[in-house]
C-alpha cells in the first residue's frame, strides 16, 4: 500500500510551505488519490532533524480542518501524524482511522487515547528526540536495539487494551540513525516480519538517499527515494509512507507484475 504524506506545516522538511492553507492540502491530496494512494497521512508537527516542537492548538488548527474536509470529500483512509493525545482525539473524532506516531504512544496518556479511539496505530522507532536525535546515534545491534523497543512498545499498547492486530510497526528511518544504520536497516528489513504485524517503511526524499547520492538537494531525490521504497517492499514492507505517490505507484506495479 502507499501511504501519502501531506504535511501542513509551513517549515516541512520536503514540501514546506506548500500546504499551509486547507483548499490547497485538499487539492495535494486529492491528486494523490488519483495517482494511487492508498491512505493519506496528514501531520501538522515537523519532526525534521532540529525542528522545533509545536504547541498542541497551533496543531490542532493546521490538521482538523483538513481531515473533517477529506473525509467529507473522499472515501480515502486517513493517517494523522502526531504524537499528542489531543490531536489524536480530535483527528479521529474528525474522521482519521489511523494515528501514525513518530513516538510510539509514549506521550502521557497517548497509550490510553489510541485504545479508547480502537483505531490502527502505527509504531515508530526514533532513538532521542527530533531535536537532537542525529548528534550521535548509537546502537549494539541496530536491528536487534529495535525489535527490543517493538517488543516493549507492543506489550505497553497490549496492556493498555489496544488489540495487537490493529499495530503496525515502523523503525523510523532517519529519526537517530547514521547512514550505515538506515542502510543496514533497510538490507535486514524482513526480520522485522518476526512480529507477524504489518511493516511501514519511510525513506521518502530523507537525508539517506540524498547523502548517498552526493548531497543532492531535496528535489533531486525522486528516483532515489522510488528506489529505496521498491527494496523495502521487496524486504517485507506492507506499506511505504511517500511523497512521490505516482512514481512509487509506476515501480511498485512494475514489481507487481512480476512477482
Ligand atoms: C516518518 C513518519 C516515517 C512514519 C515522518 C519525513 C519526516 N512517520 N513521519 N515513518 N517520517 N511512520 O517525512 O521526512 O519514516 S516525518
Amino acid at each position: 500500500m502507499i501511504m501519502g504524506v501531506l504535511n501542513i506545516t509551513p517549515d516541512s522538511f520536503s514540501d514546506g510551505g506548500q500546504h499551509f492553507d486547507t483548499a490547497d492540502a485538499i487539492i495535494s491530496a486529492k491528486q494523490m488519490i488519483i495517482q494511487g494512494a492508498d491512505i493519506i497521512d496528514i501531520g501538522g508537527e515537523s519532526t525534521r532533524p532540529g525542528a522545533q516542537a509545536v504547541s498542541t492548538s497551533d496543531e490542532i488548527d493546521r490538521v482538523i480542518p483538513v481531515i473533517e474536509a477529506l473525509y467529507r470529500s473522499t472515501d480515502i483512509p486517513i493517517s494523522v501524524d502526531t504524537s499528542k493525545p489531543e490531536v489524536m482525539e480530535l483527528a479521529v473524532k474528525a474522521g482519521a482511522s489511523m494515528i501514525n506516531d513518530v513516538c510510539a504512544l509514549s506521550a502521557d496518556g497517548a497509550l490510553e487515547v489510541a485504545a479508547m479511539l480502537n483505531v490502527d496505530v502505527c509504531l515508530m522507532h526514533m532513538q532521542g528526540s527530533p531535536r537532537t536525535m542525529q548528534q550521535d546515534p548509537t546502537y549494539g545491534d541496530v536491528v536487534d536495539d529495535i525489535k527490543d523497543f517493538f517488543s516493549k512498545r507492543i506489550e505497553a499498547c497490549i496492556g493498555a487494551g489496544i488489540a495487537e492486530d490493529k499495530i503496525i510497526l515502523d523503525p523510523g528511518f532517519g529519526f537517530g540513525k547514521t547512514l550505515n544504520h538506515n542502510l543496514e536497516i533497510l538490507k535486514r528489513f524482513d526480520e522485522f516480519r518476526s512480529f507477524g504485524l504489518p511493516l511501514l517503511a519511510g525513506l521518502s526524499r530523507k537525508s539517506m538517499i540524498g547523502t548517498l547520492l552526493d548531497d543532492r538537494n531535496v528535489d533531486g531525490r525522486v528516483v532515489g527515494s522510488v528506489t529505496g521504497a521498491i527494496i523495502a517492499v521487496q524486504n517485507g514492507a506492507d506499506i511505504v509512507r511517500v511523497h512521490d505517490v505516482l512514481e512509487t505507484k509506476d515501480a511498485l506495479t512494475i514489481l507487481g507484475g512480476v512477482s
